[in-house]
């Protein structure tokens, strides 16, 4: 099929399986994705083989042009010829990188173009590789799956998750959801209202502390109205006081808050005044995987006054890659609690797992 499309010297450079499906993270649907190529014409700029006299130790671990990676070097031989750089790569592979295939074994080559293809960054990717590199013997370098299974645990061991909010009945937790405006705090404090209250049948009650916008608190009156819960809307410590006396006997208790800017250091003082007032049990920060790494970072940095205790990341289904999740947690050094993956509520939302996160991050798991 391949040289049907591409003609008679079109070469197979790799084929893998893709497993589809983010709730289906079992399913049985898969598809193979085949790299291809014909007529790559991509001179060679790679340096010569290091002579043999030299320590070995020395030597780079992934190709290096003139001290940058092959991946800089190559962007722009990429341009213009509109090939992947997955493609670039095996065909670096192939013929040119002869003398850094003596360095990095097969298996780990492959993980590593993987890794990049997938958007980690190269600094990840290439510390995850020489983690797995120092940490196997060279019997098991030639095992490609054994390879992949502990790249996929150390990335696992990074991303730290709390569970689901422990609530019971008779004991009073106070849980309050934080973050930008428009991330999704309102949408999934109503899943979580929804599954405890209608699931799991607990007295739930909603504080919304958006005195901001009036639709805001609409929004989650909307919600608690549907859902049949008590919901305040509190203003200042002293409302926020009374709000939680008058919910003492309820299970569980759900705090929304407006969308402070996370440039506005008065704002997050004034909501930490206020989260202060219902000594809550835990803080989530809500951020959305739509964002940037650096957007993610920044607003973890900035809402780290209030002290969160751990963060939800919505919007998994919109996302087109988390390959940002690791260098996060490590910055921010929270556990996951919740993803959200879609507007649906109260069904589209889950306790956060490594295991599927890891997938996502290595992107071999699609949720779309
Ligand atoms: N695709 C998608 N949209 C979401 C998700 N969670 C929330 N939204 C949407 O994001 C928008 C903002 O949500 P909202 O709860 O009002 O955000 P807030 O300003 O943080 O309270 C709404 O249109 C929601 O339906 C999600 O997991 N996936
Ligand atoms: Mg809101």
């Amino acid at each position: 099929m391949v040289r049907a499309d591409l003609g008679p010297d079109a070469a197979v450079l790799q084929t893998r399986e893709i497993k589809r499906g983010w709730l289906n993270w079992f399913g049985k649907a898969s598809q193979i994705e085949v790299s291809a190529a014909s007529g790559l014409a991509i001179p060679s700029q790679l340096q010569q083989p290091t002579p043999e006299h030299l320590d070995t130790t020395q030597r780079p671990l992934i190709p290096t042009v003139d001290g940058h990676d092959f991946r800089t070097a190559f962007r722009e031989s990429l341009k213009g010829q509109g090939c992947s750089l997955q493609t670039v790569v095996e065909q670096l592979s192939r013929d040119s990188v002869a003398a850094s295939r003596h360095e990095l074994p097969e298996s780990l080559f492959h993980l590593f173009t993987d890794l990049i293809e997938a958007e980690v960054s190269e600094e990840l990717a290439r510390e995850l590789i020489e983690h797995v590199r120092s940490d196997v013997s060279n019997g098991e370098l030639s095992d490609p799956l054994l390879m992949k299974a502990r790249i996929s645990r150390l990335i696992e061991q990074e991303i730290q998750v709390t569970g689901p909010i422990q609530a019971t009945a008779g004991q009073r937790r106070l849980v309050a959801l934080v973050g930008p405006t428009g991330v999704g705090k309102t949408t999934t404090i109503a899943k979580l209202a929804a599954n405890f209250h209608l699931r799991e049948h607990l007295r739930v009650g909603l504080i919304t502390v958006d005195t901001y916008r009036i639709a805001a608190v609409e929004q989650l009156r909307t919600y608690a109205d549907i859902i049949d819960l008590p919901m305040e809307v509190v203003a200042t410590p002293k409302e926020m006081r009374a709000a939680v006396q008058r919910f003492s006997d309820l299970d569980l208790i759900l705090m929304d808050t407006a969308g402070r800017s996370p440039h506005d250091e008065v704002k997050i003082q004034e909501l930490k005044s206020i989260l202060a007032e219902a000594h809550a049990d835990a803080i989530h920060l809500v951020l959305s995987s739509v964002s940037s790494e650096s957007v993610m970072r920044k607003t973890a940095a900035k809402f780290a006054a209030v002290g969160i205790t751990s963060i939800i990341l919505t919007k998994l289904d919109e996302a087109t890659g988390m390959a940002a999740l690791v260098p996060l947690l490590r910055s921010c050094k929270l556990p996951l609690s919740y993803v959200t993956n879609g507007q649906n509520v109260p069904d589209d939302i889950e306790p956060a797992d490594s295991r599927k996160l890891t997938r996502l991050v290595l992107g071999s798991e699609s949720h779309a």
